[in-house]
């Protein structure tokens, strides 16, 4: 290594050296750290092909196509688009424009909310990589592209073993001509719980830095108070606060009083006072039917003067219908998804509304044939996650019911699988609506949702009913999310909470109710830093601690796995989920110019200690892995 340092340094190169070069060279003295990149990808590889993927069912690993990139022309600029307007005008001057707009503008939402809410989330960086390019260049009068945030930050480490900073900046790079927007559930950021406050300033600056434009604001109680201290950072960062409204219940229910028209009118008012740039209205789980669309969208563009973002969920089938009713009402902006990944549980297909309102004058600025283009390559995509598909698979108006958000969907299932109530699906699914009920109606999204959602899970679990949780709830342990909702550490809901039931959850426990970070410490970053520095010896960037002080479990594991496995991300989406076919040979480009031939030979029977050899060839030479077989 030392000649090898020796003969490619530039002062060596240049023949601007004297005798004492080495002497005075010191990085001809630091030597890569050997890493054995192959081993530790043929025992990721081996770990799959013996023991699965974690929550993926065990089977033969699918013939499947390669998804088709639409070609684009490399070299050439996308188009300017609503980035540069923001990096003009300003977020103020962004709104304006917007507002001068008469067509509908379009918030793509295909690299989030749609594989959030039909996928589990489990889109890989790789499969957006490829189409980010060609989506810039192809939709480039997309209002934006919601791309990061929710589900995804702490998805992408745990279960995808990704680092959800290098997303974003790739994406970034890839589309610098559309504003990229994330979901930001104001105090809880993209965790599940309160954050310190110096926390979600810490997050929303970074995430500003490393590339996003818009943030969708929400609290998963519509309390305002929460959304505060997030709206002002934003706007400090000179991005654009899209501060949104939850939307629950029925406006047109004169049975269900407690959401009325009135309720949202003076949350909008609230919030443009609080400095939104833009209103969002986050229907989340798909319950704004066509004629309360039309009637919410009338009187708040009476009532406000900011741009409207409608965002909804496609569950009843009924979400084109609602937009078609929001656009005729005036609404500024509506969330899509590209047609594949669109429909159920996602958001309506840009597609279908594309076509539902063409001829008319907010007829949407796009391309539809490039929109077919780039459907396309998702059809394709789709069906290498395909088990992660949630089985829905056609309009389900029991939402109207339940009134479970779409992102939740899927990811409840998951976890009802989980806990071995699999089979028991449909009984959860009416236990949630049940809690909600108990709780005092309470709007449902994350992760007041998720609290819902455990709360329902116990309750089927332990065959409890309402009376049961009231009168036995003395001596039940209620899941801790459960106790922590009802000792105000996500907010405050609306007309607060069911006295009896809070009494019988706390049991003698103090609840707060004023905002939960001024209870708070500060994080000390510096501290933090030393602490991680600590654990995984090397350089901590801004984004390693930001991932840490958000999900310490969690960016640990995602840590140790990297030291274990190395980077897997490099590896294909079929051989990431399904491991190798015997005599199969794939080619992983491992760095830029770089790349592992591998090829699975062999699986031996379980030996006397648990373990199969997995021979493989790397590169030609014959290789071979332990793996412990879990099964
Ligand atoms: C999230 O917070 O992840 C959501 O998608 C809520 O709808
Ligand atoms: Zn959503």
């Amino acid at each position: 290594p030392f000649l090898e340092n020796l003969v490619q340094h530039s002062g060596f190169l240049s023949g601007d050296y004297n005798t004492s070069f080495i002497d005075q060279t010191q990085e001809l003295f630091v030597f890569p750290k050997r890493k054995d990149r192959g081993t530790k990808m043929l025992t990721f590889i081996g770990e799959t092909i013996v023991n699965g993927y974690p929550g993926l069912e065990k089977m033969k690993k699918p013939v499947l196509d390669k998804p088709p990139v639409p070609i684009i022309e490399k070299a050439a600029e996308p188009l300017k688009g609503t980035k540069q307007i923001l990096d003009e005008r300003g977020p103020e001057g962004l709104a304006d424009w917007v507002k001068s707009q008469k067509q509908v503008l379009l918030t793509d939402t295909t690299f989030r909310d749609a594989h959030q809410s039909l996928l589990a989330t489990r889109v890989r960086t790789q499969d957006l990589k490829k189409i980010a390019a060609p989506t810039s260049h192809m939709l480039p009068q997309l209002f934006s592209s919601e791309m990061w945030g929710g589900a995804t930050f702490d998805v992408s480490m745990r279960f995808l073993h990704e680092d959800p900073w290098e997303r974003l900046l790739l994406l970034r790079e890839k589309m610098p001509n559309i504003l990229l927007q994330m979901l930001l559930r104001a105090s809880n950021a993209v965790g599940y719980k309160n954050y310190p406050d110096n926390v979600i300033k810490e997050f929303v600056e970074k995430s500003a830095d490393a590339g996003i434009d818009v943030f969708r604001i929400f609290d998963s109680l519509n309390w305002l108070e929460g959304m505060q201290l997030a709206i002002d950072e934003v706007r400090n960062q000179q991005k654009v606060a899209e501060a949104s409204i939850c939307y629950t219940g029925d406006i047109l229910d004169s049975a269900r009083t407690k959401y009325d028209l009135q309720y949202y009118k003076d949350m909008a008012v609230s919030l443009e006072k609080a400095g939104a740039h833009i209103l969002g209205i986050k229907d989340m789980a798909g319950l704004l039917k066509p004629e309360a669309a039309y009637q919410l969208v009338t009187e708040l563009k009476q009532t406000i003067s900011i741009p409207i973002h409608l965002h909804t969920h496609d569950t009843s089938g009924n979400g084109i219908f609602t937009y078609a009713k929001a656009i005729e009402a005036g609404v500024d902006i509506v969330d899509v998804a590209i047609s594949s990944m669109a429909g159920l549980t996602s958001q309506p297909s840009m597609n279908s509304l594309y076509y539902a309102i063409k001829g008319t004058e907010r007829q949407p600025d796009i391309d539809i044939k490039a929109v077919e283009e780039l459907n396309e390559y998702w059809d394709y995509t789709r069906k290498y996650y395909q088990g992660f598909e949630s089985g829905m698979n056609a309009p389900h108006t029991e939402v109207y019911e339940h009134e479970m958000p779409g992102g939740q969907y899927s990811n409840l299932q998951q976890q009802a699988k989980a806990v071995g109530l699999g089979a028991r699906w449909n009984d959860v699914k009416k236990m949630y609506r049940r809690v909600n009920d108990m709780f005092g109606d309470v709007v449902k999204v994350t992760p007041s949702s998720k609290v819902v959602g455990d709360m329902a899970l116990y309750m089927v679990q332990n065959n409890l009913s309402e009376e049961d949780v009231l009168e036995k709830g003395g001596s039940l342990d209620f899941p801790d999310s459960v106790v922590e909702l009802f000792q105000g550490y996500l907010g405050q809901p609306y007309q607060g909470f069911p006295k009896d039931l809070q009494d019988v959850i706390l049991k003698g426990r103090e609840a707060i109710t004023n905002r939960p970070g001024e209870n708070m410490h500060d994080v000390d970053f510096k501290s933090l830093q030393e602490e991680l520095y600590k654990e995984v010896d090397r350089q901590i960037t801004s984004h390693d601690l930001l991932s840490y002080a958000l999900y310490p479990k969690v960016y640990m594991d995602f840590e140790r796995f990297r030291q274990q496995f190395g980077d897997v991300t490099v590896l294909d989406t079929a051989t990431f989920f399904y491991g190798l076919r015997l005599g199969e040979e794939i080619e992983v480009e491992i760095e830029q110019g770089k790349t592992l031939i591998v090829k699975l030979i062999s699986i031996s029977k379980p030996q006397d200690n648990g373990t199969r050899i997995v021979y493989f060839e790397l590169n030609g030479q014959p290789r071979e892995v332990n793996i412990k077989d879990q099964n």
